[in-house]
């Protein structure tokens, strides 16, 4: 006989497992931050104890939610620039002034680690109240190796200080810092051969991203990125498709990257390369949203094609200042009509699959980090329908209860 650390009963799990996954009247038992059992009340093994009970009540229990496309390491704020937009200015035109990213990144560069922190941390908890167990973190407001790193390091000392797991993306290659103005390929020469290498020697980076854009980088220049990233055994994702169609989509697929993000303007020939590699599509309707973007992600010929659809926050001070994952499973709905359930895939198994970790997270199976929310809803579609409010009871993360 085994001796549980906890084990929760009268719950409604969503597995999460060949769609929802339910298993009405469960229980779920944890052990060494892992799930051990999990199953219906009726079928619960015989003897078997636990140190702490906790009684659901008939509230429903989910994978932790999982936010897999954030650059929420910045400081300073862009309301200036909102307004400048709704006065008729485009996000590509501020940008060409000078403004939009270099503006964080100018801010960003002033402040301190502690102010980065400071700045940083009320944004996380908003998430963490939410359920979220599983935080992506991208660089891409230092633009020099200086606080590249410096946003990393806050990044993975956030996951060491909340009850959060943080995936570090590298993404020097977000925007051309004012003093490489004129010379892209310079300051790609500096991102893969300085910047890269430094960082992964201090073991800060998990993955490497890039902003390809008329207004970010080439195919080409994205390329050589992912050739660094490759040369140093990094996987790849992209923003690909936001505002033009670049190719970025095929180009990360043939990578095998992790993810293409974004995808308003994603063609055939990008969902049919990430079919075949299996990278997956992440959604950000807040992005779309805040832009007034009219072209929608082709959402019918990404699901016809098998592609997993995930969705996240892109929480970023320019084009989607939002730090809410459950409005973004309604935007999802609302906005892109994907249904519920592939709104909750989208930030579980499907968000896992956009990290690599769906050998970990994702989906409650026993063996798999014991990262679970418990929600006061009727039914899991209430997740994506309710706007505002926060139905989240409790997060457990690695086994342990969030206070
Ligand atoms: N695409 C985006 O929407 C964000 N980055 C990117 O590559 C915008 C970042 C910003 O405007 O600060
Ligand atoms: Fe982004």
């Amino acid at each position: 006989m085994q001796q549980w650390d906890s084990l929760w009963i009268n719950v409604h799990l969503a597995t999460m497992l060949d769609g929802y996954g339910e298993i009405r009247d469960a229980a779920i038992a944890v052990k060494n931050g892992k799930i051990a059992w999990l199953g219906a009340h009726k079928d619960l093994p015989a003897h078997e104890q636990t140190v702490e009970l906790h009684d659901g009540k008939g509230c429903w229990l989910t994978p932790g939610l999982i936010d897999c496309h954030t650059h929420i390491v910045y400081a300073g704020n862009r309301s200036d620039e909102f307004e400048a937009r709704l006065n008729g200015i485009a996000y590509e035109e501020i940008a060409r002034q000078g403004g939009g990213i270099l503006a964080t990144v100018r801010a960003t560069r002033a402040a301190s680690d502690d102010a980065l922190m400071q700045a940083s941390l009320p944004r996380v908890r908003n998430l963490l109240a939410e359920g979220v167990t599983t935080l992506e973190i991208k660089s891409g407001y230092g633009l020099d190796l200086t606080t590249e790193a410096r946003i990393l390091r806050v990044a993975r000392q956030i996951g060491r200080d909340s009850a959060v797991r943080v995936k570090t993306t590298f993404l020097g290659a977000h925007a051309l810092p004012a003093e490489y103005a004129g010379r892209a390929d310079d300051y790609i020469d500096l991102v893969c051969h300085q910047m890269l290498p430094a960082l992964v020697a201090e073991k800060l980076v998990d993955a490497v991203d890039v902003f390809c854009e008329k207004i970010g980088f080439s195919p080409a220049q994205t390329e050589r990125v992912f050739q660094a990233a490759q040369a140093c055994g990094l996987p790849v994702k992209l923003h690909a498709e936001q505002l033009s169609d670049q190719g970025g989509a095929a180009l990360t697929a043939r990578y095998h990257g992790l993810s293409a993000d974004h995808l308003e303007y994603l063609s055939d020939a990008g969902i049919t390369a990430m079919a075949k590699h299996g990278t997956v599509a992440v959604l950000l309707p807040g992005a779309y949203y805040f832009l007034r973007e009219t072209k929608l992600p082709p959402l019918g010929d990404i699901r016809a094609a098998g592609v997993p659809i995930a969705i996240a926050t892109d929480c970023n001070p320019g084009t989607s200042p939002m730090t809410s994952l459950l409005l973004v499973m309604n935007m999802a709905c609302t906005l892109f009509k994907m249904t519920p359930l592939e709104a909750l895939q989208g930030v579980t198994c499907h968000a896992a699959q956009a990290l690599g970790l769906s050998s970990e997270i994702g989906t409650l199976e026993v063996g798999k980090a014991a990262d679970f929310a418990t929600w006061r809803i009727d039914r899991p579609a209430d997740l994506a329908y309710f706007i505002g409010g926060n139905p989240c009871l409790t997060t457990v993360f690695s086994g342990k209860s969030r206070k």
